[in-house]
């Protein structure tokens, strides 16, 4: 079977790669052309674990053909971003991979729609293009569930959710997946498979805003919220997330937005939203009064912020609260300078030394194993505050001037 993949991000490059492990003949079609030079040259262009490994099998077995140019295919699979606007979900994307697509669509074609979309899109939005080309095919939903830094395995080992506009579709997609998908295959109606996925990115987003929320309420208090949150989750029913800089990626923080864009009842959803976007405000106030406690001020402080990726060990910066918590910082008069191991690229500083020596004031804002590994009491200088919004720096807890959110 040819399979295209439409989109070869941080999604769309491994689910080929996989499916051409699997056996299929593999085009992974992208706008991008440096992109598609870069794979053609043998290069990746982002880091996942496992992910290299997997390239050299497909250059073997040549099952997978990077390609800037759609042709016919018996397979299409949607894998493009799903940006947000206004709180809206912005198709521009989608609609344009759709209308390729439609351009070479023959009869019994699937097309199957991996990027996350809005209730409804593929009825009300996608069907209709589709009709247009006059051909007989197949369409289902089948949002992505994999987490960046562990997508392999996440797209093998994970449950999947089908939803088909008719059961055929459904049951041809689940044949694909079927090919690599070790988890469990459930077949549903493609309006639930879509509110599916938002639901689920949107109750992890429900949840760190009520331990961001935690986090405000024990600093009133003046306890630690750590603490709090790992005792509470000892009850069998209870199992609430970790405070931190805010929620980055493209995934969580924006999820929610489609979730509850076509109604008005939502309360919690948009409160959740407001809470998490806050959060790096908090860091930079609660900084603040550690400042204070220590007769010292953001004006002209050298301020290391460690972290530019929105999670721990991987390259992926989008919408990372980083970004805010230095803007906020440079409003504040502070000397800023940035390191990230995963993004040196954008980093003041070849090595995490160089920036330790530098700093007077380190705050972590991403808790990547090997600032957890490295930074020990012995590698700061004796004066340096350390804020830790994510609570990882263990190396430090006997460190006097070491903080936590
Ligand atoms: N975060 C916290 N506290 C926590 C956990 C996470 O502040 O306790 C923050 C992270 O630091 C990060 C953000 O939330 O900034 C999101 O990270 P994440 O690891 O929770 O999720 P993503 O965005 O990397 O991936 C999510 C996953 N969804 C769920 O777990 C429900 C993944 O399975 C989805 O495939 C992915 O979104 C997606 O593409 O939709």
């Amino acid at each position: 079977m040819n399979i295209t993949i439409i989109g070869l991000g941080y999604m769309g490059l491994p689910f080929a790669l996989l499916l051409a492990k699997a056996g299929h003949k593999v085009t992974g079609y992208d706008i991008n052309k440096k992109k598609i030079k870069l794979l053609n040259q043998g290069k990746l262009p982002f880091g996942e674990l496992g992910l290299a490994n997997l390239f050299e099998e497909s250059k073997k077995t040549r099952n997978f053909i990077p390609t800037t140019e759609l042709e016919k295919s018996d397979v299409f699979i949607v894998s493009v971003p799903t940006p947000e606007k206004n709180h809206h979900i912005d198709l521009t994307f989608v609609l344009n991979a759709v209308n390729t697509i439609s351009k070479v669509l023959d009869h019994d074609n699937l097309i199957i729609i991996e990027s996350t979309i809005s209730p409804h899109c593929c009825k009300k939005i996608i069907k209709p293009i589709l009709d247009k080309t006059g051909k007989k095919y197949g369409l289902v939903h089948c949002p992505e569930r994999a987490i960046p830094g562990n997508t392999l395995y996440e797209l093998v080992n994970n449950d999947r959710i089908i939803g088909g506009l008719d059961s055929a579709s459904a049951l041809r997609a689940k044949e694909i997946y079927s090919s690599f998908v070790k988890g469990k295959i459930f077949l549903t109606d493609i309006t639930i498979a879509e509110v599916c996925k938002l639901t689920e990115n949107t109750f992890r987003d429900i949840n760190i805003a009520y331990a961001n929320e935690l986090a405000k309420i024990c600093n009133d208090l003046g306890i630690n919220v750590w603490e709090v949150i790992d005792l509470a989750n000892k009850h069998p029913r209870v199992n609430i997330l970790y405070p931190g800089p805010g929620v980055g990626g493209h995934c969580i923080a924006i999820d929610p937005w489609f979730l509850t864009e076509a109604t008005k009842t939502s309360k919690i959803v948009p409160l959740a939203r407001e809470i998490n976007d806050a959060a790096p405000y908090f860091v930079v106030d609660k900084l603040q009064s550690v400042l204070n406690e220590n007769n010292l001020h953001y004006n002209g402080a050298k301020i290391l912020v460690l972290g530019l990726a929105y999670k721990a060990n991987v390259d992926d910066d989008r919408e990372s609260p980083a970004y805010k918590i230095i803007q906020l910082l440079k409003e504040r008069k502070a000397e800023v300078k940035v390191y990230d191991p995963y993004l040196l690229d954008k980093s003041d500083f070849n090595n995490l030394k160089e920036g330790l020596a530098w700093a007077e004031i380190i705050i972590l804002t991403t808790n990547h194993s090997n600032f957890v590994e490295q930074i020990t009491k012995e590698k700061i200088k004796d004066q340096t505050i350390v804020f830790d919004t994510r609570n990882c720096l263990t190396g430090l807890k006997t460190h006097p001037f070491y903080y936590v959110l």
